[in-house]
């Protein structure tokens, strides 16, 4: 019997549901959002703005529980950036190859490698949106000089997590669902929602 009600997950990258899916677990019912269901730009000033604009967005077309990923990769030799603009560094259309290359031209001859991934969750009510609960986890490391390989997405390819030696581009999704920034926010998440449903009943 999975806990509580369904939670639709307002993204467009399928990336990011598989390892929502993994993460949650068994107990919970993760949907995806509405098949070519546009959404609107992301022009908030913060992660959770972000998470919010895209979670609110699905939640018109959602009963249950909505949850919004708001992500990115924060380079210290960048002022932390590209931040909020991880996904469009490149260009609004950028892929993620395009990304890795951009990053690694504007990080050439740069001895300070370190980074962080930083993912903020929100937890909206289907239909009328109203914000439920939040979460964020931060998982710190360093970049590599070229693309290493082909698992995960985005920047996973440049990313050496701290206390280990290869990317997450090369490390088992298993290892990385239990050292991720996202694997962090959701474990922070996941009593809120055990609290939420203690409190509904
Ligand atoms: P949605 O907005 O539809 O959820 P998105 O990929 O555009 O999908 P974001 O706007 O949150 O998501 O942008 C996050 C970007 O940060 C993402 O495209 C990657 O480039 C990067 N990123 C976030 N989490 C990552 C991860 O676990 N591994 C690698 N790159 C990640």
């Amino acid at each position: 019997m999975p806990k509580g009600p369904a939670i639709t997950v307002a993204t467009a990258n399928p990336h990011k549901l598989s390892e929502l899916e993994a993460l949650f677990g068994p107990d919970w019912t993760l949907l995806p959002a509405p098949a070519g269901m546009e959404f609107p730009p992301e022009n908030g000033n913060s992660y959770l703005e972000n998470a919010l604009i895209k979670a609110r967005a699905v939640s018109a077309y959602s009963k249950g529980w909505v949850l919004g990923d708001d992500s990115g990769l924060e380079v210290d030799a960048l002022g932390g950036l590209p931040g909020i603009i991880s996904a469009r560094f490149s260009g609004p259309a950028a892929t993620s190859l395009e990304n890795c290359h951009a990053l690694l031209k504007e990080l050439k001859g740069v001895e300070n490698r370190t980074a962080r991934f930083r993912a903020v969750l929100v937890l909206v009510e289907g239909g009328s949106g109203k914000l439920l609960a939040t979460s964020e986890g931060v998982v710190e490391g360093r970049l590599t000089k070229g693309l290493l390989g082909e698992g995960g997405f985005g920047y996973d390819p440049l990313f050496i997590p701290e206390k280990y030696q290869v990317t997450f581009g090369i490390l088992p999704e298993s290892v990385k669902n239990t050292i991720s920034h996202r694997a962090r926010a959701v474990a922070a998440m996941l009593p809120k929602l055990e609290a939420l449903l203690g409190t509904a009943s």
